[in-house]
């Protein structure tokens, strides 16, 4: 273990775009457990949904020197001016969900093509490749703009879905909010067959609506991210959600971590780190007995990403 580390000195600073909800809450565990087995100590800021928050605890992360910053999702033109003082002032920087704008830092993303793709085969797989479908998508947050293109392109390659409908909404109750848009969005459509909710906040929405109209036989929704909430939901009786792609968000925190501590002693980083997604599907979940993230992880142990951002000095990782 390099002696900076050793002697417990390095700060890495998380600085945050959002932090509610099932996906921000696993991910920072996940963080905080890495950061604890390296020795380092990671100063968390959250803008809590507020760009302008965000982009002031990141200049704050620079003016205290921070020895590596991980900046978790952002809009560009709020973060980037912030990530360009870091680059500036020689402080590595891992961005993950969040174009820095600047070559200097390791961009890590979840491989949000692949997220969506495997989501969408199952949407396919189910309608046959036609049908109604209500989409839920909100522009400028990196991940979901990447799932946009790829739901974009699937739409040309499949004239028979149509898309009547966009909602979503991001805010500190995203599910009730879209929840109550993809009731209305479901009540103007009746013929509606499936909804494509790329988010968990959004998917947990989507079910609820479905269920409060009493529409499950007739409308399915294909989700991203996975939560032990999100299982419970997924595997509930008469449930909509039949499928999810996702990560173990837990596990991304701690690559962000790796990353991050392996930069900030010096050491080489690929430019770019995916942590790959897998297709979860109800059936799977129901079938396989999987009631949390644990099972999951057992289930399928390629959600654990050991190899990147390994650390060749960690206890285990
Ligand atoms: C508001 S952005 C939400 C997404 O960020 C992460 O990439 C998660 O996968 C989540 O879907």
């Amino acid at each position: 273990m390099p002696p900076k580390f050793a002697s417990g000195e390095v700060r890495i600073a998380l600085v945050r775009q959002l932090s509610s909800g099932d996906y921000f809450e696993q991910w920072l565990a996940g963080a905080q457990a890495e950061a604890k087995a390296l020795n380092v100590t990671l100063e968390v800021s959250s803008g809590d949904g507020n760009n302008d928050k965000q982009a002031l605890n990141l200049e704050q992360a620079v003016n205290q020197k921070a020895d590596a910053i991980i900046v978790d999702h952002g809009f560009a033109q709020t973060v980037q001016p912030a990530i360009r003082k870091a680059a500036d002032a020689g402080i590595p920087l891992v961005a993950f969900d969040v174009d820095p704008g600047t070559d200097k830092a390791v961009v890590l993303s979840q491989d949000d093509h692949r997220i969506a793709e495997q989501a969408l085969g199952a949407l396919k797989a189910d309608t046959g490749g036609a049908g109604e479908v209500v989409y839920v998508y909100v522009a400028g947050f990196a991940p979901l703009d990447r799932r946009n293109e790829t739901w974009t392109q699937f739409k040309k390659d499949n004239p028979g879905i149509e898309q009547v409908a966009q909602i979503g909404v991001v805010n500190s109750s995203t599910a009730s909010a879209v929840a109550d848009q993809a009731k209305a969005a479901l009540q103007a459509n009746p013929g509606v067959k499936a909804i494509f909710a790329p988010y968990d906040e959004f998917a947990k929405g989507a079910a609820l609506a479905v269920k409060e109209l009493g529409l499950q036989d007739k409308v399915k929704v294909y989700g991203a991210d996975v939560s032990t909430a999100d299982i419970a939901v997924m595997t509930e009786p008469g449930s909509p959600w039949v499928a999810t792609a996702a990560t173990d968000p837990s596990n991304v925190g701690r690559v962000a971590v790796r990353a991050a501590a392996l930069l900030a002693a010096g050491q080489d980083v690929a430019a770019e780190l995916k942590v790959p997604p897998a297709l979860i599907t109800q059936k799977q979940l129901r079938d396989g007995r999987i009631a949390n993230m644990e099972q999951l992880n057992q289930a399928i142990p390629a959600l654990r990403t050991p190899d990147v951002a390994r650390v060749p000095w960690a206890p285990s990782s």
